[in-house]
């Protein structure tokens, strides 16, 4: 059996949050003895020629990592990757900062790894690269003679192109894209973006099976929603227990806000819309409270710091304006928590807020829904620029600009009768038990090899 070789930037660990991921991809990946690839936490001081294996314990599969020096995290990872593509790929252009030597670092980075795949690689293998780290790494791999099926699954949105244009590089961008054989992406709008893009940049042809043919190559490209181990997960906030301190359920209605702290989560937006519900129902002192879990990353980048302040700055005017002796309406907590106390807190909550004013597809959203007690679950609160809002539209969809609407959305949830929050979890249920985290990477799978086999017979004929 070919063995599936995972490119990651970051390799998974029990405490990491792509948790999800590891789950899923464990069972293909040991299944074929594969290899899964991403950077080490070690800083080098020379650029690592060779991809070293990884703490093994009784793992069926090999993790294998390669060191970054201290210039290629500043350049490639916290540059290139953080500060142009992502800004870019989450509608903040306005965000981009540009420079020459973070270009040049981001492809040297690819170009050496790619040297250090390629000498790894046994015919039929296939290799599975996994975002926004890695775009460049197929075109890379192909200069070296590799042909191998090579699949990109990208996390995060793809722009629409006037955002992309802002890229000084993009049309390479593109051009090195389509060197993959199978380009998965998280939604349908995503895909009409990619596809939108490779024809106005690129003069792209769109084929009638969904692929796309551009630079005399052709890629295929379809949308597979990432979905979470809903079995697992609910069952596992099922037993645990609820932190101690959380407030009384019977006093105290909590709503629940969990993101890494980034500007595309849409936090400032959610806090105000809070405080436009503590306004607009008085009635409502004392007996709602809002915690956001909000773990830094990124620090270093001057967006993320001022992001941080800026929360700092609207938790404390809330609390200010709205606490009272026995309440403080607004808890903001800047730190990780263990995931098996995310799920119980997750349950406890009336309302889960996902508000990103742009995401991938947000596993927040999932996991919330998960966690529910089918008796007497809880209300979503999504935005409709996530991802997730594609296929979770039993939700509450709100625009998370618009605050007056996201107050309204939070007190209809509050106010929910148990009926219509036991028919709309249920159907959510439905759907995340059907396209859970195993459908997501053995559709991808299959539809990888699929293409490669269908290229394999078109180019005998
Ligand atoms: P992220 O931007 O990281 O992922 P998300 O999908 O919400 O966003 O996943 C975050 C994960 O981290 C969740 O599993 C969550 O439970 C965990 N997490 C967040 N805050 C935490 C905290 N305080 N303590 C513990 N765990 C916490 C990227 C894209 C998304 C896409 C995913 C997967 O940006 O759009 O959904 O990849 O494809």
């Amino acid at each position: 059996m070919s063995r599936i070789i995972v490119v990651s930037n970051r390799l998974p660990s029990p405490r990491s949050s792509a948790g999800g991921l590891a789950v899923a991809l464990t069972d293909c990946l040991s299944a074929t003895g594969g290899v899964w690839i991403g950077t080490s936490e070690d800083i080098a001081t020379e650029p690592g020629q060779r991809l070293r294996p990884l703490d093994e314990t009784e793992s069926l599969f090999v993790k294998m990592g390669f060191d970054l020096t201290r210039q290629e995290h500043e350049n490639y990872y916290l540059g290139y990757s953080n500060s142009v593509l992502w800004p870019v790929f989450h509608g903040r252009a306005d965000l981009m900062d540009y420079r020459e030597e973070y270009d040049i670092s981001y492809h040297a980075l690819n170009a050496r790894l790619a040297a250090m795949i390629a000498g790894l690689l046994r015919p039929g293998d296939l290799l599975w690269v996994q975002d926004y780290h890695f775009l460049p790494l197929a075109a890379e791999l192909r200069r070296l003679g590799v042909s191998n099926a090579i699949g990109l699954f990208l996390h995060i949105p793809f722009p629409d192109t006037n955002d992309l244009q802002v890229i000084p590089d993009h049309v390479e961008l593109l051009r090195a894209l389509l060197d993959y054989d199978l380009i998965g992406l998280q939604t349908q709008r995503d895909v009409n973006a990619f596809l939108g893009s490779c024809r106005t940049c690129a003069g792209a042809e769109l084929m009638i099976d969904g692929s796309v043919s551009a630079f005399g190559k052709r890629t295929a490209v379809a949308s597979f929603p990432i979905g979470i181990d809903t079995e697992g997960f609910a069952l596992e906030a099922s037993r645990t227990l609820p932190p101690r301190h959380v407030e009384d359920p019977e006093r105290q209605h909590l709503i629940i806000g969990v993101d890494r702290l980034d500007y595309s989560k849409g936090l400032p937006q959610r806090f105000l819309a809070y405080e436009r519900l503590l306004e607009t129902h008085p009635e409502l002192a004392g007996r709602v409270s809002f915690l956001q879990i909000a773990p830094p990353t990124r620090s270093g980048l001057r967006a993320y710091s001022e992001i941080r302040a800026e929360l700092e700055r609207l938790a404390g005017c809330i609390n200010g304006a709205h606490a009272d002796i026995d309440w403080t309406p607004l808890r903001y907590i800047h730190r990780a928590l263990p995931r098996e106390q995310l799920g119980s807190l997750y349950r406890r909550a009336r309302v889960g807020l996902v508000t990103p004013l742009a995401d991938g597809m947000n596993l927040v959203a999932k996991e919330y829904v998960a966690a529910q007690d089918p008796e007497n679950p809880g209300v979503l609160v999504l935005s409709r620029f996530a991802g997730a809002a594609e296929q979770m539209t039993e939700a509450l969809l709100v625009n998370p600009h618009d605050r007056g609407a996201v107050a309204q959305a939070i007190h209809r949830a509050l106010r929910m009768p148990l009926g219509e929050r036991r028919a709309r979890h249920a159907s959510l249920m439905r759907k995340l038990l059907e396209e859970d985290i195993t459908w997501w990477s053995t559709t991808y799978l299959k539809r990888l090899r699929d293409t490669v086999w269908h290229r394999k017979i078109v180019t005998a004929q």
